[in-house]
């Protein structure tokens, strides 16, 4: 599988035909949030730790499919916790990556909250990526195990893998994951919407009539009883 990271935005903002999405990362401070997103954007890495406030890159990303998409990234606060202007990202966002780091359990349980939050403020079935990063480290500086992470995916019902954003390791296929699951998702909505709209269609108009006679007499009611009102 080849994927590919090109252009930024400001050479495919003419391109009205480039699908455009919006992702979220949250997850606890120093997991590796901005790391992921400069390995994305900047194809680097730092050793250096800056606390990020809120932060959003539009990176062009070149799926498995072959199609270029251009994606805005919002990179969000691990330590200044803000629910009204976190629940306003994951609402605005079609997809939310959730980051722990597998150095730590504690940033594993402050993941499992916000895939709660994410459940209850986007609905179920939206589109939920979890990563473990920093799966580089040595066995004995582990804390979080691939298969505990697992378990706490299958229970949040969302995607999962290990990356390594100092190794490059599945940086690119998490996007991929996450871009694919939005494609599909669209491909079924459209679907919905284009089945729905034929069964419309195909109900006979009698119906529409009572419906519009139904409308007709309601209004002569509400006529009728303002001016009884009167
Ligand atoms: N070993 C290792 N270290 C990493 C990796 N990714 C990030 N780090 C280090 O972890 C620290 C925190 O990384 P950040 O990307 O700033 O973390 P963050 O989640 O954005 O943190 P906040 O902005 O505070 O929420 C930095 O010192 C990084 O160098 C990784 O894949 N492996
Ligand atoms: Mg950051």
């Amino acid at each position: 599988m080849k994927l590919h990271l090109g252009k930024s935005r400001k050479c495919l903002d003419n391109d009205q035909n480039v699908p455009s999405y919006k992702i979220a990362l949250f997850g606890d401070e120093k997991v590796g949030k901005s790391s992921i997103l400069r390995r994305l954007q900047k194809k680097s890495f730092s050793y250096e730790y800056e606390p990020t406030i809120s932060e959003v890159y539009d990176i062009s990303f070149k799926s498995s499919d072959g199609l270029a998409r251009i994606i805005t990234f919002f990179d969000t606060s691990g330590s200044i916790e803000c629910p009204p202007m976190a629940r306003l990202t994951m609402t605005k966002c079609e997809a939310n990556i959730v980051v722990y780091s597998v150095t730590s359990k504690k940033s594993l349980e402050v993941a499992n909250r916000k895939l709660n939050e994410i459940s209850k403020t986007k609905g179920p079935g939206s589109v939920c990526l979890l990563v473990g990063n920093k799966s580089d480290v040595a066995a004995n500086a582990r804390e979080v195990s691939f298969e505990c992470g697992l378990k706490y995916a299958v229970n949040n019902k969302c995607a999962y893998l290990e990356v390594s954003a100092l190794k490059n390791i599945n940086i690119l296929n998490a996007i991929d994951i996450v871009v694919k699951k939005l494609v599909d998702l669209n491909r079924t909505k459209k679907k919905v919407l284009s089945r729905s709209k034929s069964d419309y269609n195909k109900t006979n108009d009698k119906s529409l009539l009572t419906y519009r006679r139904r409308s007709v007499s309601l209004t002569q009611l509400n006529i009728t009883k303002q001016s009884e009102d009167f």
